[in-house]
């Protein structure tokens, strides 16, 4: 949230990770975005509840932090009767926070009582969350929702009123992408290459009409995981507008290949389907001006931009 409100540059961010590393805490470069006494960055702890404004064309949002550790439930306290909203960010194995020694259930009331009409519930660490079989993230994110509306239900929180997020706040849990499958078929472990920016992976998985496949032949709407690792940098050059296609054929100009736009699990999608057979070259000016897409398409069909332009 702080990046995309512009509270946190890449500078800001290194600055972060420098200090984390100087700790040993690595792995807490972010928390230290709101972490910021010495107490709070030696232990990986937060204590204080802060506060971060964030802005947006319509709203003014106050963002507050507030410790989860249980020695720290007076200051969440604080937090809490300020707010009108609650984020609550619950760990995808969820057994510890919601047993009788976890405090989950102590922040859910406070929230609950002390203003917030309404959650946000974030559950977090799907990375951690073995993947036995396809549906196993799925199962893991609703068992956890249901342990956790649980308590909500018992204050008399409507389920309208929550909204579930399953994140992976560390690391992303691989690329999602959308789009048409414009020509060939895609199949799950197929490695594909994402032109302009020249990534390869292989497919994870494929889904449709919320039902995972084994492939997609031309025509299919489908969204696709793609094994990026949640590598956040090489996420971000994959714009909209991206192609996809089989990562042997080095042109995409022989071969069948697929089209996609980009989104990622919890973040906001800007989908737009781009492209086809690339016969003929376009420069991101162009493509800019004549088509108004963003992305530095490095290359494409004039003839099958317009047609998916006209798609939409
Ligand atoms: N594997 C994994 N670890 C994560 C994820 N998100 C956060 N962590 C780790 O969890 C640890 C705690 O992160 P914090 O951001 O301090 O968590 P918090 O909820 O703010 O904790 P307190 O405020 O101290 O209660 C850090 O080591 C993070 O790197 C995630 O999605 N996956
Ligand atoms: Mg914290």
């Amino acid at each position: 949230m702080a990046t995309r409100f512009g509270q946190l540059d890449s500078r800001a961010l290194s600055k972060l990770e420098k200090d984390a590393m100087e700790n040993n805490k690595s792995s807490f470069a972010l928390a230290y975005f709101t972490d910021k006494t010495e107490q709070e960055r030696k232990r990986g702890v937060t204590i204080q509840t802060t506060l971060v404004k964030m802005e947006t064309k319509k709203f003014a949002i106050n963002f507050l932090d507030c410790p989860g550790h249980a020695d720290y439930i007076k200051n969440a306290t604080n937090g809490c009767k300020q707010s009108d909203l609650s984020i609550v960010v619950v760990p995808a194995r969820f057994e510890a926070s919601c047993s009788t020694e976890g405090t989950l259930k102590t922040h859910l009331t406070l929230a609950g009582i002390l203003g917030s009409k309404n959650f946000i519930v974030c559950i977090n660490k799907l990375d951690e969350v073995e993947i036995k079989n396809e549906n196993s993230l799925e199962t893991a994110f609703e068992a956890a929702c249901e342990a956790v509306y649980k308590f909500l239900k018992r204050l008399g929180v409507k389920r309208e009123a929550v909204i579930f997020l399953p994140i992976s706040a560390l690391k992303g849990h691989g690329a999602v992408l959308c789009g048409r499958v414009d020509y060939g078929i895609i199949k799950k472990g197929d490695v594909v290459k994402i032109l302009p920016v020249g990534i390869t992976s292989d497919v994870k998985s494929i889904e449709a009409h919320k039902q995972s496949i084994p492939e997609a032949p031309a025509g299919t709407n489908i969204g696709f995981v793609l094994n990026l690792k949640g590598d956040k940098t090489v996420m971000d050059k994959i714009k909209t507008g991206s192609l996809v296609g089989p990562s042997n054929d080095t042109n995409f100009n022989l071969q069948p290949f697929y089209i996609a736009s980009c989104k990622f699990v919890c973040r906001d999608s800007g989908i737009l389907v781009v492209c086809g057979n690339i016969t003929d070259k376009i420069t991101a000016t162009e493509a800019k001006e004549k088509y108004d897409l963003d992305v530095a398409v490095v290359s494409g069909d004039k003839e099958a931009i317009k047609k998916s332009k006209a798609k939409k």
